[in-house]
């Protein structure tokens, strides 16, 4: 868990430092796209696609009621595409962090939740179940109460920088009180 404390730590900084990459990577876009143009003007047709959109949609999703504290967000992440997605990392304005866990047995056989090794993958024209009992997102630390009827917008970060909003309604849910084997 220390390493995966340490990489995230890590990941953390990179973000701050790289508002200039991003910033170039938007120009580079901007770019991309007045060449799609040019091309289209040319040949008459279609340009080839410069940057394929995350096919990824998150359906039935909900989250567990929580007064503070940390709670579990579920739902179904459907892949239309033709590639398997890759979820990597997730943030929402009402958690101070949100990590993706799967249920794993501890050295004691109990079964604990733990962060995921490698993100959730959805594979291609597939799906991939978040439930209570199983994989989820955690929401660490929340900012504020979670109340049934509430809507909390999640943000799913993909393994090819893409991003994908999803909206979760609250509701009561006397499950998912799965120990916790954060190691922190
Ligand atoms: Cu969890």
């Amino acid at each position: 868990m220390n390493t995966t404390f340490r990489f995230s730590r890590t990941a953390f900084s990179r973000t701050a430092f790289s508002r200039t990459a991003r910033a170039a990577a938007l120009l580079t876009a901007a770019g991309l796209a007045l060449t799609a143009c040019n091309y289209e003007e040319e040949r008459g047709e279609a340009a080839p696609p410069t940057a394929e959109v995350a096919q990824l949609s998150v359906e039935e999703a909900w989250i567990k009621a929580a007064e503070d504290g940390m709670t579990g967000a579920f739902g179904t992440l459907v892949n239309d595409g033709d590639r398997d997605l890759v979820v990597t990392g997730a943030s929402s304005d009402a958690a101070d962090e949100v990590e993706l866990h799967e249920m794993a047995a501890d050295e004691h056989g109990a079964m604990v939740m733990r962060e995921v090794d490698g993100g959730f993958t959805v594979p291609a024209g597939g799906e991939y179940t978040l439930e209570p009992g199983g994989n989820h997102l955690m929401l660490m630390g929340l900012t504020g109460p979670v109340q049934p009827g509430d809507t909390v917008t999640i943000e799913l970060k993909l393994e090819d920088g893409s991003l994908v909003d999803f909206e979760a309604p609250a509701k009561d849910f006397a499950g998912a009180n799965e120990n916790y084997d954060g190691g922190h």
